[in-house]
């Protein structure tokens, strides 16, 4: 049987395994990425390995999350990643040059290359047609120091683009599309790989837009072929040597097929608070609205802010509301300042950002109170735009820069305005003076400012967990829900103690006093536990709290990695309807000395539950040390 693009680059890389469906395959990882609100904890892992240098081909350390700097902390963190990555032999993308994954598909991502990174929207590279994953902070500290990344070989849904995308409607709308038909986790356990007729209509710009919100479904991560306008992409980056075709073969068979026609596509939205509540615009619109957002990895690329300043030209922005723009990266920046169009924005009204993820992460530009704020980003959940009573909408630039205008939510294809024409530079402006390439290391010194804490240490797991359950939960919680992020809390990603008073501040603000005070316990949850992000803060922290497992229906990929790599053991029921029979505070006891056993039993007073796990025989061992760390020092 033929093979899909993910396979093929599976097959090259993988080292250890067999490649059948949910069976786990080591990954050799070509290159890493890391920003710095997961950086400082990941280096401070690979520190702890004692490798003398990365044994990737290519590791960037970029900072673009904790840029605000309201004190000394985000800046000893930028400090202190800038002398790891002189030490240790990693390009370095100083802050102001841009997020992570614009700059990364600008100037590093290669077609047929694995890539892992500390950030669930690392596939954005799946633009060019790398491989590129979402991972824990420790699995890219490990694949840092050559270790192979380890999945379970997913399956692969293909998806048929067919057809042209009308004026007004763009990649982002493509990706609204797909979430609306999957949802925040149709994607689970699969790659998802698009293909068809329509593909050759989408830059790779385009492309990048909807490998990066592709996360939203809780996939592995989403690819395009590498083509001929992949070529032309990567020889504009000055990097056409780097290119090489990637297609899926003639008789591939995908597992599951969908198809879009993009020609009867229109403007879509997704409303609070989930990616996958997805609307269409014209449905919205009139809603008055109080703030738009443009930028975001998702959409911030050259063709996104041309087409946004081209509609505001010589307009001024609606009174009504406010205007907030990130350019996605330095390159960015300067064409659209040398093509004048930077003046367009500045001159409607718009209040100019930085380079940097900002308001999408909750770094400045909350909303005010019961705001409805329209953003071209890519995650809507509750409480991370910084305002808790907020409603946030993601669409795509057209339907946002429509909206700026209007001060109404707009359908942007009732502007009376022709569709601004758009084409890539043939040769981009390449400037890398804000990437300091790799150096020689030997006598650099590691730069520390006091608010970088060494990680804890756990110790082994007992065979018995008792204690009480601290929540109960519903479905869907976000990393957002567990470790919220903002510009109160980012600042401590280097410092687990002070970081971990804050867990689950949103749902329930006595939370972390209370699991310290009863010295942990466990949570139960619904569906899609830990969807969103990939920061490992989410498990670091309540395993600092002394949470011991968590009991969910159903975990997503990269938290249910973070959690195992951490010590807390994820476990689901046999039967999701017991869910309902235990309650908060209810006393509860796991014999867990057979994790290798695929039963496990929970003993609540009269009550036995039957539970089960996912764990294979590694991820068992891991947890019986206590977490990756303590199972890497074991085996040294
Ligand atoms: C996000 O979009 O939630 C983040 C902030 O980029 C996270 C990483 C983090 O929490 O530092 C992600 O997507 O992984
Ligand atoms: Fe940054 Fe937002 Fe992208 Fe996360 S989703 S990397 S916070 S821009």
């Amino acid at each position: 049987m033929g093979l899909s693009i993910a396979q093929k680059i599976v097959k090259e890389h993988m080292e250890q395994g067999q490649a059948a469906v949910g069976q786990e395959v080591a990954l050799r990882i070509d290159q890493t990425l890391t920003q710095d609100a997961t950086g400082t904890a990941a280096y401070l892992q690979f520190e702890a390995m004692g490798v003398r240098r990365v044994q990737t081909e290519l590791s960037v350390s970029y900072v673009d999350h904790n840029t605000i700097q309201s004190d000394f902390r985000n800046a000893d963190d930028h400090r202190y990643l800038q002398s790891i990555a002189a030490k240790y032999g990693l390009y370095f993308s100083r802050p102001g040059n841009g997020i992570c994954h614009q700059v990364h598909l600008e100037r590093f991502a290669v077609p047929g290359k694995t890539l892992i990174g500390s950030d669930s929207h690392t596939p954005t590279a799946g633009g060019v047609g790398a491989l590129a994953m979402g991972a824990g902070g420790l699995d890219v500290a490990m694949a840092m120091a050559g270790e192979c990344f380890i999945i379970k070989y997913p399956k692969v849904m293909g998806v048929e683009l067919t057809g042209k995308l009308p004026d007004w409607v763009s990649a982002k709308d493509v990706i609204l599309e797909v979430l609306r038909r999957i949802d925040v986790k149709g994607g689970v356990g699969y790659i998802i790989e698009y293909f068809g007729d329509g593909v050759k209509t989408l830059s790779v710009p385009d492309r990048a837009t909807i490998t990066n919100m592709g996360t939203e479904t809780g996939c592995t991560t989403s690819i395009f072929p590498s083509d001929e306008l992949t070529r032309e992409f990567l020889m504009a980056q000055g990097r056409g040597e780097q290119w090489r075709e990637l297609l899926p073969d003639a008789d591939v068979k995908y597992d599951k097929v969908i198809s879009i026609d993009m020609t009867q596509l229109e403007p879509l939205a997704a409303c609070p608070h989930s990616p996958g509540l997805v609307k269409p615009v014209r449905e919205l619109a009139g809603m008055s609205v109080q703030q738009v957002g443009i930028g975001s990895c998702t959409n911030s690329s050259l063709r996104d802010l041309s087409v946004v300043a081209d509609v505001l030209a010589g307009k001024t922005i609606s009174a009504d509301l406010h205007l907030v723009v990130n350019p996605g990266s330095r390159q960015v920046l300067d064409h659209l300042i040398d093509d004048g169009k930077f003046s367009a924005i500045v001159r409607s009204g718009a209040r100019i950002m930085e380079n940097a993820c900002g308001a999408c992460i909750g770094m400045g530009a909350a909303p005010s109170s019961g705001a409805v704020s329209v953003r071209t980003y890519n995650r809507n959940f509750f409480g991370r735009s910084g305002t808790k009573d907020a409603q946030v909408y993601l669409v795509s630039p057209e339907t946002a820069v429509a909206t700026a205008l209007k001060g109404k939510f707009t359908d942007p294809r009732t502007l009376a305005v022709d569709y601004p024409q758009f084409s890539l530079p043939e040769r981009f402006k390449i400037n890398d003076n804000m990437i300091i390439p790799p150096q020689s290391g030997a006598n650099i010194e590691i730069l520390r400012g006091p608010n970088i804490v060494a990680l804890p240490e756990f110790t082994a797991l007992p065979a018995s967990l008792t204690g009480e359950v601290l929540l109960k939960l519903e479905d869907n919680i976000t990393t957002d829900h567990i470790m919220p992020a903002g510009a109160k809390i980012l600042p401590l990603r280097s410092n687990i103690p002070e970081i971990s008073k804050y867990v689950f501040e949103m749902v329930d603000d006595t939370f972390a006093a209370r699991a310290l005070q009863v010295q942990g316990g466990f949570l139960l949850a619904g569906e899609n536990y830990g969807q969103g992000s990939s920061r490992e803060h989410a498990a670091l922290a309540p395993k600092y709290l002394g949470v011991k497992a968590v009991i969910a229906k159903s975990f997503a990929r990269i938290h249910l990695a973070n959690l195992i790599n951490f010590g807390i053991v994820p476990l689901t029921f046999v039967n999701p309807d017991d869910y309902d029979k235990l309650e908060q505070g209810e006393e509860i006891s796991i014999q867990i000395n057979n994790l290798k056993d695929a039963k496990i039993y929970l003993q609540a007073g009269e009550k036995k539950i039957e539970l089960c796990h996912s764990l294979s025989p590694l991820d068992a061992e891991i947890l019986k040390a206590g977490g990756k760390l303590a199972w890497v020092k074991e085996k040294k």
